[in-house]
């Protein structure tokens, strides 16, 4: 008898997650008991990190599962059977498969025990959710974009080109697999790569000023907007130093000071692998800009 598909997947999600693999235990709350929460991820940063930051701000014990993207982990049957789109993050909750990084977040804050990440008022939810769908949306495609052609493609590119090529095959989603050839082979278009600039710069002028009315992005507290706004953002003094300093954007610095000092963000980043996590230590420099809302 052909074995059912769903008893094959959870047996494999038991596999991947038995002893965690390559997983350290977070343990904060329910000391010794095994977490019910498995959380695939790469480094923190972007997508990945949204989660990871929510997780541990809220101080919910959980299996980490690191995957290299880099190594296309996340394109291996193990995974896809998981998560059939082959992206990270995913999370498992007892039987439950979680996928999308900001819908994660929602689902983590409401699940679970600690502190709140969403603002009581109305209108500051709003504000929540309107960020996190610019930066979703239209931010983030363009921070990623420039990521994958100065980090992602000339991290991998001197590999074997017949191996690259079979992992690319491997790819599930084809838009996906298009950004892959493009960052390996370097040819995103002079116009999406002036496109992707244009918004990285609007976005940190949006930043500044939404910053300068309020202590975090949304509401007088730290939210969900704050976490997905700093794995997008907490690189920008050392990529774009230009356009976000301390005296072009006091409020982005000291916003991003706040975050980076915060125990979860510091235990968070501690848990990356590549060079990715040390543009973090630009943060460590004191705040010396003003700022309207320090
Ligand atoms: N909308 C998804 C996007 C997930 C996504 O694209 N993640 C990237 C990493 S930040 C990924 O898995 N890339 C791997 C690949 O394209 O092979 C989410 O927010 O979770």
């Amino acid at each position: 008898m052909k074995p059912c598909p769903l008893a094959r997947v959870a047996q494999e999600r038991r596999a991947l997650t038995a002893g965690g693999a390559n997983g350290m235990q977070h343990l904060q709350r329910g000391i010794g008991l095994m977490p019910s929460v498995t959380l695939y991820h790469w480094e923190p940063n972007a997508n990945s990190g949204k989660p990871m930051l929510a997780l541990m701000e809220k101080g919910v014990a959980f299996n980490s599962h690191y995957l290299d993207l880099l190594n296309f982990d996340q394109h291996k049957p193990e995974y896809l059977a998981i998560n059939p789109q082959g992206t990270i993050p995913a999370m498992l909750h007892g039987e439950r498969v979680l996928t999308e990084s900001t819908a994660i977040m929602e689902y983590v804050d409401e699940a679970f025990e600690g502190p709140r990440l969403m603002p009581a008022d109305a209108k500051d939810r709003w504000r929540v959710r309107w960020w996190m769908k610019l930066m979703d949306q239209w931010l983030g495609p363009s921070f990623s974009m420039i990521g994958w052609s100065v980090f992602v493609g000339p991290s991998v590119r001197s590999r074997d080109p017949q191996e690259l090529e079979a992992a690319i095959e491997r790819i599930p989603l084809p838009e996906r697999r298009r950004a892959w050839r493009k960052a390996i082979t370097g040819q995103f278009s002079t116009e999406e790569m002036e496109e992707s600039r244009r918004r990285v710069a609007l976005g940190i002028r949006m930043l500044e000023q939404e910053l300068s009315q309020r202590p975090y992005l949304a509401s007088n507290q730290y939210s969900l907007a704050d976490i997905n706004g700093f794995n997008l953002a907490y690189a920008l003094p050392l990529s774009q130093p230009a356009l976000s300093n301390d005296e072009l954007t006091p409020n982005i610095l000291r916003w991003l000071r706040a975050i980076y000092a915060r125990p979860a963000t510091r235990a968070c980043w501690a848990l990356g692998r590549t060079n990715l996590v040390k543009r973090v230590t630009i943060l460590e420099q004191p705040h010396i800009g003003g700022g309207q809302a320090a």
